[in-house]
């Protein structure tokens, strides 16, 4: 059903003149355009007569259109759901930027290909068995002091319980670490509010270290089991040595989130089945999904993170698996952990800007709970608790709780603005609910303290919700997204499988203002989380620094030659060594010549010093594929196993010679 309107130039022009009275720093990043909207061409209008477009409509393409040439004010930097990648994308615009194979190999970038990709994706290995994917969930941004800093970005694997490292000088992956105690996960990745630590939230409880007990131990021998993984900025890398864990009952702790300034220093989960449910409806137990969901609250998850750390240093742990365990009595007899009741079946568990109040979704309640980090304090102090079944300190939610907003169906996931708002996906009303912060924030916006001001239907399904640096100290307050589950009509049909749909929303206007701008169909998994930076907080590289650059280390690598010159093959015995240039438009040396069973070791350089003058290195057959942007080295070992004549060729369109771009690698019998 469309609605068809009748565009005059002259209303074209009145919502032409509202956009442009929008901060310049929403039109373009740039800026000094100097557009003029004067004047609309009459060809302008008759296109949107023709097509049928609204005045809304009208409004949407132009606050999203992004000219040729112009670049988007926003990063989104979006989980790539079971695709086990992560998504790069320009906001307004929505264009995909970037594809970054994390936990699955990515052929484009080269990675997991014979290059240096193979040692960070076997970092991953499970028992000595490769998992080449992952179902990524929730990616984290570095923060300094709560804000974005635009250096690092971590994903977690929640089928398989890892956690992976992108540098965003580059924005490719650099490690993976798999969390020798859990086998998945959840609350993860997100930073403390200066990147001290990555933490990983636990999910399905299992026994620590995935051994083997019967279902029937399950509330003696499973356990949740929550992460600090430590890391080191300058080394850009986790550093598990200095990281600790947590061990949880075993209720099925969902989303985390960091305390931040006045909460900083306490980390914040939702949990459900405090029922202990184990499942068997092929047996006559209720199944899951009742099982998990009889009780009519479960248990916020409050933990003291910085005190935590003193109890590591205090050696009060168990070394399981070669990580510090603090166990769960340690951490209750040493006020590390507390507890105060949700609302059924909850889902989310978001920290205001200023750290104040923590939102828990109610999933199967239409509520919002609001809990007050000072309230909570507060009850800590005052003691006298009850407690839950495994001696964890449970504060009354009357103790705990600021408010509860009714919002509508199915309350998800929480982001914020810089007006004082929050927004709330809701799932089953399909909808984005914005309503107001009280507190600090009351005097921000016109309307009352805690009351929904908004809902605005979305299409369909939504899960997470994503706001300009939402969830941080600073948020923006331009744009939201809603990651939708369900496309169903929004696009073409191309069959059953349907893409996810990103919605990209103005929340720009107080009131009641907010507007769909955007669909963006996802056809190449189920994303589920995504932060969005303002661009100008990355400072990425354009060219490597230095020809012969190791892209692993982020360092020079000393076996790399720096000029065509040095381009030489090293023989010794079976050990065949390859010192290749690449530069537009030929390999150097252009034929290599070995013998059946002989090992190969093969480094590569591109010598090009110019942006974008990447070259592609493919052996045919070998299963060997690299993406060789200007300055980087990178180097393939194997075994000449297979005799015959192969070529290797460049597979990027690097220039107008480059199908001459080509070497043989001939393997005598
Ligand atoms: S969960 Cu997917 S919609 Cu993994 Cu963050 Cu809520
Ligand atoms: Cu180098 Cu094509």
């Amino acid at each position: 059903m469309k609605r068809i309107f009748m565009v005059t130039a002259a209303s074209l022009m009145v919502i032409l003149a509202a956009c442009q009275s929008e901060p310049a720093s929403i039109a373009t990043p740039s800026g000094g355009s100097g557009a003029s909207t004067g004047a609309l061409p009459s060809d302008a209008a008759a296109v949107a007569q023709e097509r049928g477009l609204t005045p809304d409509d009208i409004y949407a393409a132009v606050k999203t259109y992004t000219p040729s040439g112009k670049t988007d004010p926003f990063i989104m930097i979006a989980s790539g759901g079971q695709s086990g990648q992560v998504l790069v994308i320009g906001v307004p615009s929505m264009r995909i930027l970037k594809v970054i194979g994390v936990f699955t190999p990515e052929s484009w970038q080269g990675y997991g290909f014979g290059g240096s990709g193979n040692k960070i994706l076997a970092e991953g290995k499970i028992n000595g068995k490769d998992v080449l994917w992952g179902d990524t969930h929730h990616p984290a941004l570095s923060e300094t002091d709560a804000s974005y800093d635009g250096q690092f970005a971590f994903i977690n694997d929640k089928a398989n319980a890892r956690v992976a490292v992108i540098d965003l000088r580059d924005f490719s992956t650099k490690q993976i670490v798999k969390n020798p105690n859990a086998i998945n996960d959840h609350g993860g990745s997100f930073v403390t509010p200066n990147t001290e630590y990555v933490v990983e939230g636990p999910q399905y409880a299992t026994p620590i270290g995935w051994k083997y007990a019967p279902l029937d131990q399950y509330k003696d021998q499973y356990r949740g089991l929550i992460s600090f993984w430590s890391f080191d900025r300058t080394k850009g890398r986790i550093d598990t040595s200095k990281s600790f864990q947590i061990e949880l009952p075993p209720y099925w702790q969902d989303l985390c989130d960091a305390g931040k300034k006045v909460s900083d220093g306490w980390v914040f989960c939702n949990s459900f089945n405090t029922e202990l449910a184990t499942g068997g409806v092929e047996s006559g137990n209720p199944p899951f999904e009742a099982g998990t969901t009889k009780n009519d609250t479960d248990y916020l998850h409050i933990i003291n993170w910085k005190k935590a750390e003193q109890v590591v240093k205090a050696g009060k742990v168990e070394q399981i698996n070669g990580i510090a365990v603090i166990r769960l009595q340690t951490a209750i007899d040493e006020g590390l952990l507390f507890f105060s009741p949700e609302p059924k079946s909850p889902h989310g568990a978001d920290v205001t800007p200023g750290g104040e109040f923590i939102v828990v979704g109610g999933k199967l309640d239409p509520h919002v709970t609001i809990y007050s980090f000072d309230k909570i304090q507060k009850a800590i102090l005052a003691g006298g608790f009850s407690k839950d079944a495994y001696g964890v300190p449970v504060i009354s939610l009357d103790k705990s709780m600021e408010a509860q907003v009714e919002l509508g169906l199915g309350p998800l996931h929480t982001v914020y603005d810089d007006k004082g708002y929050a927004y709330t996906s809701l799932f089953l009303d399909s909808a984005v609910a914005r309503w107001t912060l009280g507190g600090p924030y009351a005097d921000k916006h016109p309307e009352k303290p805690w009351t929904l001001v908004q809902k605005l239907p979305v299409q369909y399904n939504i899960g997470h919700i994503s706001a300009v640096e939402g969830d941080t100290a600073t948020p923006g307050g331009q744009f939201v997204v809603a990651l939708n589950k369900w496309s169903i009509d929004r696009f073409a049909n191309i069959g059953p499988l349907m893409p996810q749909n990103f919605q990209l929303v103005d929340i720009s206007k107080s009131g009641d203002q907010m507007k769909v701008l955007y669909d963006m169909p996802v056809g190449m998994a189920e994303p589920h989380y995504a932060q969005i930076i303002k661009a100008e907080r990355l400072k990425p590289f354009q060219v490597y620094p230095q020809v012969g650059w190791d892209a692993e280390t982020m360092a020079v690598d000393p076996k790399a030659i720096t000029s065509e010159a040095q381009a030489h093959i090293e023989r010794n015995g079976n050990k065949v060594e390859v010192f290749m240039s690449v530069i537009r438009s030929h390999y150097s040396p252009e034929q290599v010549k070995v013998k059946k069973g002989d090992h190969v070791i093969w480094h590569l350089t591109n010598l090009e010093r110019t942006p974008d003058a990447t070259h592609g290195f493919a052996i045919s057959a070998y299963n060997i594929n690299l993406s060789l942007e200007p300055g980087k080295t990178e180097t393939v070992e194997f075994d000449a196993d297979q005799a015959g004549t192969y070529t290797y060729y460049c597979t990027e369109f690097c220039s107008a010679l480059h199908l001459e771009m080509i070497g043989y690698f001939l393997v005598e019998p």
